[in-house]
């Protein structure tokens, strides 16, 4: 059995969750760290995270840090080839996606998120929610023009690991109290997304 340690509402530990339910794994332990938890300042979070941030994955003597490491960890340890394929081009056009969400679409969101939802003083200049505003409409307008290229899912046909990686910042574009852009194939994919009762548990189930 392997033991995730992080709390249900965060966007990193809530992919990895929304994975396994994917997945249809059950048999895991999860502890609650993180903010409003035991903290990952604590000596024992360190020794195996010290990064001091959740989700961290545990797995006999694997421990591994990084959320979008744990998707294709967990998907490939599964051998889901249609989750993360083997094939060479079919898994950038995957891993593409998971890269941008870290490098470039979290960018906006993070700054939202903490400044309109959790309220954290040192993201509520409004000057910085305006220029994180720009920011995350400029990822999603990204997003809405490949999803209109007839893509159902952000890799293709199918889910992936692209779209548990993504789907969280979806679910936080149309969650949060911002203006939105009338992106269509957003939309329409977050709908999509929302027939999946792995989604509706871990991701809309669990607040913004
Ligand atoms: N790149 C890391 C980022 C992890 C991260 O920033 N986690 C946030 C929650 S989403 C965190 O640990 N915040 C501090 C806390 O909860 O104590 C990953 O993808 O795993």
């Amino acid at each position: 059995m392997f033991t995730i340690y992080g709390r249900t509402n965060s966007s990193n530990v809530r992919k990895v969750l929304w994975l396994l339910a994917e997945l249809g794994i059950d048999d895991y332990e999860r502890l609650d760290y993180g903010r409003g938890y035991t903290p990952c300042s604590s000596p024992e979070y360190v020794a195996l995270n010290p990064n001091m941030v959740v989700p961290t994955l545990v797995d006999g003597d694997l421990v591994l840090w990084e959320s979008n490491t744990q998707l294709r960890y967990l998907a490939g340890k599964q051998g889901r080839d249609d989750l993360y394929p083997s094939d060479i081009v079919a898994r950038a056009r995957v891993d593409m996606w998971l890269d941008w969400q870290l490098s470039t679409a979290l960018n906006g969101f993070r700054v939202l998120f903490q400044g309109l939802h959790v309220k954290d003083e040192a993201f509520t200049d409004p000057k910085g929610l305006e220029s994180a505003h720009k920011q995350a409409t400029t990822s999603m307008g990204i997003l809405d023009a490949h999803l209109a290229k007839d893509n159902a899912y952000i890799a293709g046909e199918n889910l992936t690991i692209a779209d548990c990686c993504l789907g969280m910042y979806v679910h936080r574009w149309f969650a949060l109290p911002i203006e939105r852009q009338d992106f269509q194939a957003l939309a329409a994919y977050y709908e999509r997304l929302k027939e999946r009762d792995p989604f509706q548990k871990w991701i809309v189930g669990q607040g913004v």
